[in-house]
Parts: structure tokens; C-alpha cells; sequence
């Protein structure tokens, strides 16, 4: 058994089962790590034993809740006009042509620099929107979840936790448009994702507490509702499930056309949300939306850095919070990899459209009135629900996943524990993280990863083959 005592951690505030989502400031910690990677105990006003580790500021790890990993190679690459009246859709054929040179090796050596990034900023978990099936061709590999084993394979060689969704993906548009050229190594039918279920189960089951299963029909552009009512009745009730919707408003417009409602409406009545969803952007919602998705129980992720990259449009933060909805946060494109920036810019957007401060405390409910422990804790509590897992709370049967952080800043010190989450979000000095454990493990150390060198040339050797 290993233990590990802190100066302060952020434990959970409340009843998980209440839906609370509130954390605090504790003292003099002691937190035991039992044989399977959980936490066994968690003793606040300790004293430490003899071969505690001793740490100063312990965090509960992030979770990432979406994440389309290969992209990470495409960071900086896209910024570059190609026509007047780039947008989004621009955007998507540009990330398609990327795409479609990406081998399986490929895969796993951007998965695993992602993932070893994201340690060393604080997420100790993400969920992985994994919907590039099918060879440069088109074909199904011999094991048609070869490419969602190499997405494994990359989570265990950082040693990050992983909720891997496949994705489907049958039409290329509303009203069962065709899929285009580029978009048939996404091609799938529903058994064919409860296929590549069946293929990936043992390979979750033999590392169960790392590794859980979810699904991803990928938005209404591509799967309709009576497909998304056969996924679920293909799986057991717990499985997360996540979609894309209401990214863009050419998208809510076309779903108008054809469905006659919008996306969000039509998840609301046609499939039914509740919190084993997640609704992955949801950034054009009418006021009925908001109160509906919020009331469902579902969680919203949001995608700070790639919604501003691609011109999606602004998420109503302000009034879905007030509904008590929750939220958390996707790296999706991964043009940035610092959960704390990525809080940042959640709050930033919402003041500059409404010319207020201190937005994101104006939320239903008690807690913090610091806008950063509001963010955090929310985010991260938000992350664990769209997991799966059991994660996201210093307590007693969740997962041992941690991460031990110092404030970037010379007068680290100097500041109150009360403000610590302030400052990583809006001190401008940056977070560094000293170490991470995932499953009672430590997998960064003095900010050191085992594998960083060979994690690093995989990924180096990769990326000029794919920009060759
Ligand atoms: C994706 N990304 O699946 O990678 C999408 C683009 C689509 C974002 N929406 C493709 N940010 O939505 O059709
Ligand atoms: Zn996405």
C-alpha cells in the first residue's frame, strides 16, 4: 500500500450522489492507495507515518472528455488562409487530407504524445472520440478495432485512464446524404461499432481500472435516432455515450430543413438525454434547449480552444449555469493542451460578450465564489461523469488519479491555499505539475515520464512523414 500525505488537497464537498459538484481547500492530508489503484482512505487533519510520501498541493486529475487524438499533429498547421471565407467547413477538408495519409502507427505515436502532454498539465484521464476506423482506403483492417487497439496501446505507454468510444458514422450529411471520398474510413453501420466493441472488451477487461468502454454516434449530420436507439439497446445501461451537436449554425439550420426542430430539441425528444450523455459542444442552443439539456442531467463539453479556432460560436455559459447544467471540458483539436488555459478562456469569452466579470460564479447552487475553484471543480466533476469512471474525487473507491502541482510564479509562496485556483487559471504564471498518478501509479515524477525520449521520437518521426 502507498499513501501519500499532502500539505493540501482539493477534496469533494459534498455528496457525489446529490450531484454536487463542490470541492474545498483541506490540511495536512494522508491519502492510501490500495492494491487495485483505488483510494482506500482519505484522512484530513493528519499526521504522516513513516514512508508517506510527502507532497505540497494535490489536485484530483482532470479528465479530457473529448478527444480526437491524431488531430494533436495538426496544431499550427491549419492557421494559414487557403481562401477568402475559411471557416469550419474549410477547416474540415483541410483536417480530412491530414487525415487521410494517417497510418495505425501514426495513431499511436500522436495518441501518446497527447496523452503524456496532457499528464504534465494536469488531466489524468480522457475520452477518446475515436471515429478514423478504416484504412487510407477505406477498407476494415483484419480486426476492425485495430486502429481503437493502437488508442489503448498509446493510453498505457503514457499511462493515462482512457473511456475509448467508437464512433459512428454512416451518412455524410442530414437526410441520408452519401458519405464523401474522404470520409469512408469512417464508414459504419451499427453492428459494426458493437462489433468493435466485442473486439476491444478484453483488452479493457485485462486493465479494467485504466480503461472503460463508451460509444460516439458522431452527430446528426452523420447517424439518425433510430440508429442511436439500436446502439443503445446494444449495450448495457451504464455505457457513456457522447455526440457532437449544434456546433455550427449551418448545421442547426440543415437540422431545421430535414428534422424540422433543432439538433439539441431533437436529441431532447427523439433520443432522450440523460447523464450517461454527453453532448459535445451544444454551442447554438434556443433558451428551450438550455433548460432542457441542463434539466437532463447530461453533460456539455465544451471545447474552449478548438470552438474559438474554428469559429464555432459562443456556448450561453452564463445562462445554462444558472440552470445548474453541467459541464466539462474536450481538447478535441488539441490546439491547446492546458486544462487551466482552457478554463480561462471559458470564462474570458463570456466577458467579453457581456462586458461583466466574474461570470462563471453566477451559478445555480452553493459554492466558492472564486471563479477558479467554480471552473475547476466543475470541469472536473463534469470529465469524470462523461468518463464513466470513477473518477474525479479524492474519496474513498475512486480511482487513485492525482496530480501535484506548484503555481508557476515567483511569489508562489506568498499566496493563501484560498487562491490557489485563481491564480492557475488567471495568474497568468502558468501551472507546472510536478508529478501525476493514474491508478495509484506514478507516471510523471519530478516532472519526469519514464518514456518521454522514445514517446517523443515516435512522435517526432510520425509527424514529418504525415507533413513530408
Ligand atoms: C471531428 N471536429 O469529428 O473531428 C469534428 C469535425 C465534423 C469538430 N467538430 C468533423 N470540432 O464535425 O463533421
Ligand atoms: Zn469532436
Amino acid at each position: 500500500m502507498t499513501a501519500i500525505f499532502a500539505q493540501h488537497a482539493r477534496l469533494p464537498d459534498g455528496d457525489a450522489a446529490l450531484g454536487g459538484t463542490a470541492a474545498r481547500w483541506a490540511r495536512g492530508v494522508r491519502i492510501e492507495v490500495d492494491a487495485q489503484g483505488n483510494i482506500g482512505a482519505v484522512a484530513e487533519n493528519a499526521s504522516p507515518r513513516p514512508g508517506d510520501e510527502a507532497v505540497s498541493i494535490v489536485l484530483p486529475g482532470m479528465a479530457d472528455l473529448h478527444s480526437h487524438a491524431f488531430q494533436r499533429a495538426m496544431a499550427g498547421l491549419a492557421e494559414t488562409a487557403q481562401a477568402a471565407g475559411d471557416d469550419f467547413w474549410s477547416w474540415r477538408e483541410w483536417m480530412y487530407r491530414f487525415m487521410a495519409r494517417l497510418t495505425p502507427e501514426d495513431l499511436q505515436a500522436i495518441a501518446a504524445q497527447l496523452y503524456l502532454e496532457k499528464l504534465q498539465r494536469g488531466c489524468t484521464a480522457v475520452v477518446e472520440f475515436h471515429y478514423v476506423h478504416h484504412d487510407p482506403q477505406g477498407r476494415p483492417y483484419a480486426d476492425p478495432a485495430h486502429m481503437g487497439h493502437r488508442l489503448i496501446a498509446a493510453a498505457q505507454e503514457a499511462g493515462i485512464g482512457l473511456t475509448l468510444a467508437p464512433v459512428l458514422y454512416t451518412y455524410g450529411g442530414f437526410g441520408r446524404a452519401p458519405l464523401q471520398a474522404h470520409q469512408q474510413r469512417f464508414a459504419t453501420q451499427v453492428d459494426d461499432v458493437l462489433r468493435m466493441l466485442q473486439s476491444l472488451r478484453p483488452a479493457v477487461d485485462a486493465d479494467a481500472g485504466q480503461l472503460a468502454l463508451g460509444l460516439a454516434p458522431h452527430s446528426l449530420r452523420a447517424v439518425e435516432a433510430a440508429q442511436i436507439h439500436a446502439l443503445l439497446a446494444g449495450v448495457d445501461a451504464a455505457m457513456p455515450m457522447h455526440i457532437h451537436a449544434a456546433e455550427q449554425t449551418r448545421e442547426v439550420d440543415a437540422c431545421l430543413d430535414v428534422l424540422g426542430c433543432r439538433p439539441v430539441r431533437h436529441l431532447l425528444d427523439a433520443v432522450g438525454l440523460d447523464a450517461r450523455w454527453c453532448v459535445v459542444h451544444a454551442t447554438h442552443l434556443s433558451a428551450g434547449e438550455v433548460q432542457g439539456l441542463a434539466a437532463s442531467g447530461a453533460v456539455a463539453g465544451l471545447c474552449p480552444s478548438t470552438e474559438a479556432n474554428l469559429g464555432d460560436g459562443l456556448f450561453p455559459f452564463v445562462e445554462y449555469a444558472a440552470e445548474g447544467g453541467r459541464w466539462g471540458l474536450g481538447g478535441d483539436a488539441h490546439v491547446c493542451r492546458d486544462p487551466f488555459e482552457e478554463l480561462r478562456a471559458v470564462e474570458y469569452a463570456q466577458r467579453l460578450a457581456r462586458r461583466r466579470r466574474n461570470l462563471a460564479a453566477v451559478q445555480a447552487g452553493a459554492g466558492s465564489s472564486r471563479i477558479g475553484d467554480r471552473l475547476w471543480d466543475a470541469a472536473v466533476a463534469g470529465g469524470a461523469q462523461a468518463s464513466g469512471r470513477r473518477i474525479g474525487r479524492l474519496a474513498p473507491g475512486y480511482r487513485a488519479d492525482l496530480v501535484v502541482a506548484r503555481l508557476a510564479d515567483a511569489a508562489a509562496d506568498a499566496y493563501d491555499i484560498e487562491d490557489w485556483l485563481n491564480q492557475a487559471v488567471f495568474g497568468g504564471g502558468g501551472v507546472q505539475v510536478a508529478a501525476a498518478m493514474v491508478g495509484g501509479r506514478w507516471q510523471l515524477r519530478d516532472g519526469q515520464h519514464r518514456d518521454a525520449a522514445g514517446i517523443h521520437a515516435r512522435y517526432r518521426a510520425a509527424l514529418a512523414r504525415l507533413i513530408g
